[in-house]
């Protein structure tokens, strides 16, 4: 039996709150199995709004122990309370006191949603709707309030105690064991970005000046003993702080900016205004137990967190469908940063790879939404890749249309514009329309429409007229919810190139809206025709992807060789390869499945040779160039009868064949690791990549040393970086250390939980066949915490997103494995259930066999009659 019907939340339905909260004083008394709350809010019912329109606040999982209004009882026939509602039929025509006083369980918040404890620790999170499960609220972004929130908890139990803004007062309780702390925020904020800590957690500080001369205390709090795992997160702070009043003049607006880490938490960081509560996996970085993967991410997610301050607190959504309002703008501005710190090709090429691993097969799946959806039955299944990365594109998309100044008027002007509101997509448009005199709706359909366009490309060289023209087509895929796509502003960076490689300029171009180096296509389709051009150019086109678009364009090999060693646009010189390995992957996937003989084409591994000889000039650049297209990148533009043992087999042939023929330029390669001091910086783990790069393919060469290595560069390994490189070949390569290299490392790393995870996630990718049984004994380690995210995303996410031969193992017992999970853990977590259940979106394109499996699977996971509400709308769609 289903409990009640979905329902489903729809845009179009959108009415403004009938009553406004103005002001929020919460008064806290922690204690972990029955903390009270106390909720005092001023309320005013909104203009227009009838005398006794009924005021009805959101609940969930409430037990309220008191009610005031105007500081007296309410009879019961004035009120309907519910555990997730609380009405109060006819409540005052003007402003009116309503105190509330709701009684919540801490520990037995294993949703990790609302007030929580994390080893001890208490810590919210509220955003999208955790506030309602501290207190009766309109829990929604566009009601914005001032909030004084006093703690209260043991002194012994938790010594700091924390809230958003700037602190007031602190205190003990008197002839109590309790103290208490006041903290006052002064800027109206949505409950979404309520916050706060109790705890007993140590705390390393810093300062930072801002441009106008104030002195912010910056204070980043840990367990204890973890102090000296801090340094990288707070400088990578100060330096988000400076490069967003440099480079947008924005400044911090809190005397105080605290951020704290816990170890149970359900996403990666959170923007509470004055205290972002963090993954500690975004915060701990040393050495040891920290690879350059994520001293990256978290100087990214700090600074993420950080621009939120403005995108997203300053100026918030007007709802949960604007959510790309504040994401979009925030990864676009946080992508920016990192490019400014680190390589910026690099750091363009990692993020278009993420967005088509992530985004793409999202947009081609069941779970496809537009950048702004238009409903959704639970928000949290809203912070997807669409609405991330793809709303990143989009804002990336805006500047290559407006131009950097254009921008940049139009951003001031949404600064200035909006400042303290909810607002909407439109509202942000027309910002940059009004700066800008630009008509942006072709623009705008992106927000609107659902699926990755197709830009179709044709071209055409008349030697005798030295005429080039280039035909250009887009079209969407067809969705039911979405019949008939429009066409959008699509900006196609472009070059054309001579035999030597030097960019030709012809005399004219007409036929299309062309600026500088920028075609825009803003039709089904057109064609832009060059004069002047005594040579065959080579086109070099969505330069830097310059649009989120899937290309069809049937390049040459000779021309994307060419393009591979020659092209100016370094984005363009890496895709060219990619394209063509992929072209070649898809034939030896399909020779290995008809049984033909699998020989890698020569020409593209000599590309490869050509791409070793930039190794120690940019090691970063050519690692990436020297990354094989992944088994799911290869899967993805198959796109139906996938066989993922097919695709495993096809890539290893060509990882052999290039590893075989530059085995012993790898070797050199391998030799660019850097020597001395151990740094984090962008060129000291630039050579880290390269050197890595060459080991793994050095391991899949026939030299009779490769065990050997491989074992001792994991022994002499002195950061972690080195020692997951050589730990995973020993695992997918089931050399003889394996199993001593895993008792090692599990031996050394214990009690380092981060590092476990990685213990975890290695066992996870294996692609051997033994796999899914070593994971479920792992699951029986005592190391293995089935209530804390991060080790089930270790082990089980891992399994489901990144090992596609043994997750579509033909047998089904892959899916039916985190099937299983996501039923058991559905109950305690919802949010990581339907997390997890969403590596099933591609099922449909894989072989008959496989998806018949995986269909069983999710119909399984379909039966359980009480699903919750996240994992009920997955199933749902993707069974669709
Ligand atoms: N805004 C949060 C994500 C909240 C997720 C809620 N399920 C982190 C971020 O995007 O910065
Ligand atoms: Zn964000």
């Amino acid at each position: 039996m289903r409990p009640e019907a979905p329902v489903t939340i729809r845009l179009e339905d959108y009415q403004p709150a009938p009553y406004r909260i103005e002001t929020v004083f919460l008064y806290f008394r922690l204690m972990p199995t029955a903390t009270t709350v106390d909720a005092h809010l001023v309320i005013t019912p909104a203009i227009g709004t009838p005398a006794g329109t009924p005021l009805v606040l959101d609940g969930d999982e409430l037990d309220l122990t008191g009610l005031l209004l105007n500081d007296l009882p309410l009879s019961p026939d004035d009120i309907s309370v519910s555990s997730n509602q609380l009405e109060l039929k006819s409540p005052p025509a003007e402003k009116f006191d309503l105190k509330i006083q709701t009684r919540i369980n801490p520990d037995g918040n294993s949703k990790l949603e609302g007030l929580y404890r994390s080893s001890g620790t208490y810590c919210t999170q509220c955003e999208a709707e955790g506030f309602r499960r501290i207190t009766y609220f309109l829990d929604r972004p566009d009601v914005l309030a001032v909030y004084t929130t006093r703690v209260e908890a043991r002194k012994s139990e938790a010594p700091t105690l924390l809230a958003n803004g700037n602190p007031v007062e602190a205190g003990v309780v008197e002839g109590t064991d309790r103290h208490y702390a006041i903290w006052h925020d002064p800027h109206p904020k949505p409950s979404y970005l309520f916050a706060l800590v109790a705890g007993d957690l140590a705390k390393v500080s810093d300062q930072f000046v801002t441009q106008s001369g104030r002195k912010v205390d910056l204070n980043i709090y840990v367990e204890h003993g973890r102090e000296t795992s801090c340094d990288w997160a707070m400088d990578s702070l100060k330096r988000s702080m400076k490069w967003d009043e440099d480079t947008f003049g924005l400044e911090y607006d809190l005397d105080v900016f605290n951020i704290v880490a816990v170890s149970d938490f359900n996403m990666g960081a959170m923007e509470n205004k004055g205290l972002n509560i963090f993954n500690d996996k975004y915060v701990l970085a040393d050495p040891k137990t920290a690879t350059d993967q994520d001293y990256a991410n978290i100087e990214a997610v700090i600074a993420h967190e950080y621009f939120h301050n403005w995108t997203g607190n300053r100026i918030t959504c007007r709802d949960w469908f604007q959510l790309c309002l504040k994401e979009g703008l925030t990864v676009f501005r946080d992508q920016e940063f990192s490019s400014d710190m680190r390589s910026r090709a690099v750091k363009r090429i990692s993020d278009v790879k993420l967005l088509k691993a992530h985004q793409f097969p999202e947009d081609a799946g069941p779970l496809a939404h537009p950048v702004r959806p238009r409903e959704y039955q639970e928000i949290n299944n809203f912070y997807t890749a669409t609405v991330y990365e793809k709303g990143a594109e989009l804002i990336r998309v805006l500047t290559t249309l407006l131009g950097a100044e254009g921008f940049k008027k139009g951003l001031n002007l949404y600064f200035q514009r909006h400042d303290g509101d909810a607002t909407t997509i439109e509202a942000f448009l027309a910002c940059f329309e009004n700066a800008t005199d630009k008509d942006l709706s072709r623009f705008a359909k992106w927000y609107d429409q659902a699926g990755t366009p197709e830009v179709a490309i044709e071209t055409q060289y008349d030697a005798a007229d030295a005429k080039f023209s280039i035909h250009l087509s887009q079209s969407i895929r067809e969705l039911a919810s979405q019949p008939e796509a429009e066409p959008v502003s699509i900006p196609l960076r472009f070059g054309l190139l001579s035999k030597e490689g030097q960019p030709l300029v012809p005399s004219s171009a007409s036929g299309m809206m062309i600026s500088g180096d920028i075609l825009v296509l803003d039709k089904t389709e057109g064609t832009v025709t060059f004069k002047g051009l005594s040579e065959a150019p080579v086109l070099s086109i969505l330069r830097d992807f310059s649009s989120p678009v899937q290309l069809k364009f049937d390049q040459s090999a000779e021309e994307l060789l060419f393009l591979a060693s020659h092209d100016a646009d370094p984005f363009n010189r890496w895709q060219s390869l990619q394209t063509l390995a992929i072209r070649e992957l898809l034939r030896l996937t399909k020779a290995s499945r008809t049984g033909a003989k699998m020989v890698a084409d020569t020409a593209l591994v000599a590309a490869y040779g050509q791409a070793l000889a930039f190794a120690e000039k940019d090691p970063a650049f050519c690692a990436q160039a020297l990354t094989l297209p992944s088994e799911q990148d290869i899967a993805r533009e198959q796109a139906q009868d996938v066989d993922p043992d097919a695709i495993f087999a096809a890539r290893k042939t060509l990882m052999r064949a290039v590893a075989d023929a530059y085995r012993e330029q790898f070797v050199d390669v391998m030799k660019l690791r850097p020597t001395g001091a151990f740094s984090p910086e962008a060129e000291a783990a630039g050579r880290r990549t390269i050197a890595n790069r060459a080991l793994v393919y050095f391991a899949h060469s026939g030299a009779d040393t490769v065990a050997k290595t491989i074992a001792d560069k994991f022994r002499s390994a002195d950061n972690m970086t080195d020692v997951m490189a050589a730990l995973t070949l020993l695992v997918n390569l089931n050399m003889p250390a394996r199993s001593e290299a895993l008792g090692i490392f599990r031996d050394q790393y214990k009690t380092a939980s981060l590092a476990m995870d990685k213990w975890f996630q290695v066992q996870a990718t294996d692609p051997n066949n033994d796999c899914l049984a070593n994971l479920k004994s792992l699951m029986t380690d005592p190391l293995y915490d089935a209530g804390n995210p991060n080790r089930i995303r270790a082990l089980v996410h891992s399994f489901a997103a990144g090992n596609p031969t043994q997750f579509a193992r033909k047998d089904g017992r892959g899916f039916d494995f985190v099937a299983d999970v996501i039923t058991k853990i559905d109950s305690r977590n919802p949010q990581v259930a339907s997390r997890l259940l969403t590596s099933f979106r591609s099922w449909r394109s894989l072989e008959e066999s496989r998806s018949q499996k995986a269909k069983q699977a999710l119909l399984r996971i379909s039966d359980v009659s009480n699903l919750s509400r996240d994992c009920r709308e997955i199933v749902d769609k993707t069974l669709k």
